[in-house]
């Protein structure tokens, strides 16, 4: 069944409003920064809903829009879930990341420790759905599910940044442990683990930089 089209909702703006539109949100996002260190202190369910529809607005194949957010903020499921995370990252740290990648990460100072799992007042785990599945079984395929997702988390990462909150993209793994602990069906799997909330007082950030222009844009 085809789609009716419907006018697009747009505004033609002068060049000095793109210059200033681009740079001012180039400004706010260069801003952005991985923090690995929160406030207890609580943000309003209201604000994570918000920033979970933005990331839900993403473009994805056939516009199927293949994820789950699921919103965590009962302290007895991050205790659990920081416990699984913690027994799996002990053993990446412990022998199942290579010698290189673990100097890779020397500099950003983590380890098997994850106690803003419990620190952070929300959680937010995205899942991709690799098929969707309705009530009664029936399987359709979806598109792009890694593309689409990625998509998404980049838009999430954005929309927290932007309401004034801070992030991790945090990645245990295997993380198959939050789909059993989050009850989700198997056509979901865990792609990422976002805690969110207020830094830390005083939090400082690896001494890192981005890549120049030069080196990342090639024109043709
Ligand atoms: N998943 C581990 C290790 C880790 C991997 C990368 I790539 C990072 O940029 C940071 C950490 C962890 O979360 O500690």
């Amino acid at each position: 069944m085809a789609n009716d089209f419907i006018p697009l909702v747009w505004r033609h703006q002068s060049e000095s409003e793109l210059l200033a539109n681009a740079a001012g949100f180039y400004d706010r996002m260069k801003s952005r920064r991985s923090v690995r260190e929160f406030s207890d202190e609580p943000v309003p369910e209201e604000v994570m809903r918000s920033i979970i529809m933005t990331a839900a607005s993403a473009p994805s194949g056939a516009n199927k829009q293949p994820w789950t957010f699921c919103l965590v903020s009962d302290p007895e499921m991050k205790k659990k879930i920081r416990e699984a995370a913690e027994k799996e990252e002990y053993e990446n740290y412990h022998g199942r990341m290579s010698e290189e990648w673990l100097k890779d990460l020397e500099k950003f100072r983590t380890d098997w420790h994850k106690e803003f799992l419990t620190r952070a007042p929300y959680l937010i785990v995205i899942f991709r759905k690799s098929y969707d599945q309705d009530d009664s079984g029936n399987k359709s395929k979806n598109y792009y599910v890694s593309e689409s997702v990625g998509i998404a988390a980049g838009f999430l990462i954005a929309a927290i940044h932007m309401a004034g909150l801070v992030t991790l993209t945090h990645t245990p793994s295997p993380m198959n442990f939050l789909q059993h602990l989050l009850d989700r069906p198997d056509n979901e799997r865990p792609f990422l683990l976002l805690p969110v909330g207020y830094p830390a007082k005083n939090v400082a950030v690896p001494d890192i930089v981005r890549k120049p222009e030069h080196e990342i844009l090639i024109k043709h």
